[in-house]
């Protein structure tokens, strides 16, 4: 199998301004502060997140095969998946290790910041269009997905390929895309071409890229990257935790005294964000405004003003409540692979000395 030369990636990945983690595999962050209240993310700064070399799939010859406890088998080339009744959902994505590096004692694992995350607009078959046609047996309990990408992993022999899977009873309500178009783009190698899941909502683990295959089975899958990887003491991480982050003003910068306006996202995967809440320095938690598009599965942004008059340093912190009532911790909660950190954003800030003095100020 072909792979992406990572040297060329690589280049590419720093010219489209992405922060690289690692290079091979490729796994790079998002620059949050360069999108400045955009609803999608240009796919070139779109955050990678790869377990294997990038594999490099010949549109002519790929099919994606449904088998396993199906009616019928299907093997679907790519001219078919796209002449089938298509959606388009804005969707955000999170890796599960997203702010791993926030985790004391340190964990093991990519050391993620809080780029790990973006948005897109994703265009392609309802999975469910798919299956319907496959024709899912009542035995079958969960459907896994497989990804082309493989290679060595400590502890197995052989080639080990990225698969997930599903429960099955989840998979109707999932509102999961089989995506070939990327921010009306056709989807890049990087993120999958030429087909990936979409699964809303969930931690971007259960989204496999290059996608060829689903299995239909009657147990539980047992692959290394859902029983070794991904899942806090034994449980499968699924929904992404209730988050918020603040994009402006950029963490560990100076600001002038007077009034600005703090802004940033915030996301869950399982009900629409109920508030966002803004603090600064010891004050009270105020409320933020939500801005722009409120779409289910993207993220939202929020705005707050705030007079910051006193010199000195400052933290600001943001947090995030959804529908379901749920928010976020004061600290990380710690697990032993480092997923899901949705502790409280803290970004601390220097206020100049003003260069002009204040209306009444008595020096
Ligand atoms: N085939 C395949 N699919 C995959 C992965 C992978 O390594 N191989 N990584 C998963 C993880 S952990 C994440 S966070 C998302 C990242 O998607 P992106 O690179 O498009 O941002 O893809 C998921 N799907
Ligand atoms: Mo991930």
């Amino acid at each position: 199998m072909r792979t992406l030369a990572h040297d060329d990636d690589q280049l590419a990945a720093g010219e489209g301004g992405l922060i690289v983690r690692s290079a091979d595999p490729l796994n790079c962050e998002t620059p949050l502060p360069a999108l400045a209240g955009a609803q999608v993310v240009p796919n070139a700064l779109f955050y990678v997140r790869n377990h294997f070399g990038i594999p490099v799939l010949d549109p002519a010859t790929w099919r994606l095969d449904v088998g396993g406890l199906v009616d019928r088998r299907l093997s679907l080339d790519i001219g078919r998946l796209r002449a089938m009744r298509s959606a388009t959902a804005v969707v955000t994505l999170e890796c599960a290790g997203n702010g791993r590096a926030g985790f004391r004692p340190p964990v093991p694992g990519e050391k993620w910041g809080l780029g790990a995350v973006s948005t897109a607009e994703w265009t392609g078959v309802p999975l469910t269009e798919v299956l319907d046609q496959a024709g899912i047996q009542a035995a079958a309990q969960e459907a896994v997905f497989r990804g082309a990408d493989c290679g060595q992993v400590d502890g197995h022999d052989g080639r080990v390929f990225f698969e997930r899977s599903l429960p099955v009873r989840q998979l109707r309500r999932a509102g999961a895309l089989l995506a070939y178009a990327m921010n009306g783009e056709e989807l890049p190698v990087r993120h999958g071409y030429p087909l990936r899941l979409v699964v809303p909502g969930w931690y971007a683990v259960a989204s496999v890229k290059w996608l060829t295959g689903i299995e239909l089975i009657g147990g539980s899958f047992r692959g290394h990257f859902q029983v070794d990887r991904y899942h806090i003491g034994g449980k499968q991480l699924s929904w992404q935790r209730v988050r918020s982050l603040i994009v402006e003003p950029a963490p560990g910068g100076t600001v002038e005294p007077g009034d600005i306006v703090i802004r940033g996202l915030a996301w869950s995967g399982a009900a629409p964000i109920a508030r966002v809440e803004v603090r600064i320095g010891d004050g009270p938690w105020q409320p933020a405004a939500l801005a722009g598009d409120r779409q289910r599965h993207s993220w939202q942004w929020w705005e707050a003003p705030a007079l910051l008059s006193r010199p000195g340093n400052l933290t600001i912190r943001a947090r995030a409540t959804d529908l379901a009532g749920q928010a976020q911790p004061d600290q990380p909660r710690w697990n032993s692979l480092g997923y899901a950190n949705n502790a409280i954003h803290q970004v601390r800030l220097a206020v100049a000395e003003p260069s002009v003095p204040w209306p009444g100020d008595p020096r």
